[in-house]
């Protein structure tokens, strides 16, 4: 049971003070030990990864991505006589148009009115963790207990890119990522001058802080959410999640109530859909095939995120409760040995396109993980509840 790689999270995401922050104010203001993020096995993996393996390993994927100036850079760019009369348009409406969409009354209805598309989940109780032998030892998922839970709503899917621009171009909302100006992306994701000039966390480096990489241009400057309009918003902090939710009446899940919806009433099974991870041959989510994090086969035909109905769902009607992104919970993370995170910690679950069952494995519908409220990364977004 992942005795070659006992580390909490090798591909799960590091936390935002983890590295040198390319906008340093922010990491600098930070008091966590950094050092203690990575375990110490992590060695291994930094020597196998460099810069160069996974350059290598993507090959021409990435040459749309056309290195251009930031919006702020634009704006300042226009400075000069006409500064008072030239305004940007906000990254909303600009997400919103480069979508090939229209901030209608009637679409911004309907996004906010996603609880009444939301998935009743009846009250009842439910066999709540894991004793499977592979599980993580240090990430609290046993011991099995039974948990009654109310009747509540979740989402069947993940807040999308495009729900997220309508909810942004309506409210003006400016997301930690922004504030901070830059967030977590994986590196085999980035133009190769990102790669190389973005700081690395320690113990994970096929992480880079990113400057300028948020919600709507998610692999930094120069890339965009054109082709993702229907994939799950990514590089939002809990703050983030909890305003959108906010703004159409819902809220983050608690943890027992996703765990429940995302086992789709199976008792005790190891993933969202059954005992087998690949059923038939087929692939059920969006993860890691190949060797993390060098080398990835993408079999299940997505190296990044996928759109939030790409698998069938589960027996709840609810999608990519595995893999894809992360999701965030409301519950905070309470168990002490791993990782190693101080402040607002809070549960994620569900695991995301990163994780490898050589790695953290953490797919399995009973796997948690933690992360500090103002992490954000390209690999975990939300999905709302609401109560009946
Ligand atoms: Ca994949
Ligand atoms: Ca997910
Ligand atoms: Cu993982």
């Amino acid at each position: 049971m992942n005795a070659e790689h006992p580390s909490p999270s090798p591909c799960c995401g590091p936390a935002r003070d983890a590295a040198a922050a390319p906008g340093i104010g922010h990491a600098a203001s930070s008091s966590r030990d950094l050092a203690t993020t990575g375990g110490s096995d992590q060695a291994q993996h930094v020597t196998a990864s460099s810069p160069r393996d996974l350059a290598t390993a993507e090959g021409g994927h990435h040459t749309q991505h056309v290195t251009a100036p930031s919006p702020r850079g634009l704006a300042t760019a226009e400075g000069g006589h006409h500064t008072q009369h030239v305004t940007a348009p906000s990254p909303g409406r600009r997400a919103i148009a480069l979508l090939g969409e229209e901030l209608t009354p009637q679409r911004v209805a309907v996004v906010r009115a996603r609880a009444e598309r939301a998935v009743l989940i009846d009250a009842g109780p439910f066999r709540m963790g894991t004793e499977d032998p592979d599980r993580n030892p240090y990430d609290g998922e046993s011991p099995i207990r039974t948990v009654d839970v109310p009747a509540f709503r979740i989402d069947p899917t993940c807040v999308t890119t495009s729900e997220f621009a309508v909810f942004v171009a309506e409210t003006d909302y400016v997301t930690e990522a922004e504030e901070f100006g830059w967030s977590y992306v994986f590196a085999a994701l980035l133009t190769p001058e990102l790669r190389r000039g973005s700081p690395k966390p320690p113990g994970t480096p096929w992480w880079r802080a990113v400057e300028g990489a948020r919600w709507d241009q998610p692999e930094g400057p120069g890339s965009d959410v054109r082709e993702r309009a229907d994939h799950p918003v990514v590089h939002v902090s809990l703050r983030d999640a909890e305003a959108f939710a906010a703004w159409c009446g819902m809220r983050l899940p608690r943890e027992a109530e996703w765990e429940k919806a995302a086992r789709g009433g199976l008792d005790q099974a190891r993933y969202a859909w059954g005992d087998e991870l690949t059923p038939n041959g087929e692939h059920r989510c969006n993860i890691w095939q190949g060797v993390f994090p060098t080398r990835n086969t993408v079999e299940d035909g997505h190296l990044g995120t996928a759109p939030v109905r790409s698998y069938p769902p589960n027996g709840f009607g609810l999608y990519e409760v595995a893999g894809n992104v992360w999701e965030w919970c409301t519950d905070r993370w309470m168990t002490g040995a791993a990782p190693s995170l101080t402040g607002d910690v809070r549960v994620v679950r569900g695991g995301s396109y990163l994780c490898h069952d050589s790695y953290c494995n953490r797919y399995r519908v009973a796997a948690r993980h933690a992360s500090a409220v103002e992490d954000s990364s390209g690999n975990k977004g939300f999905r709302l509840a609401a109560d009946t």
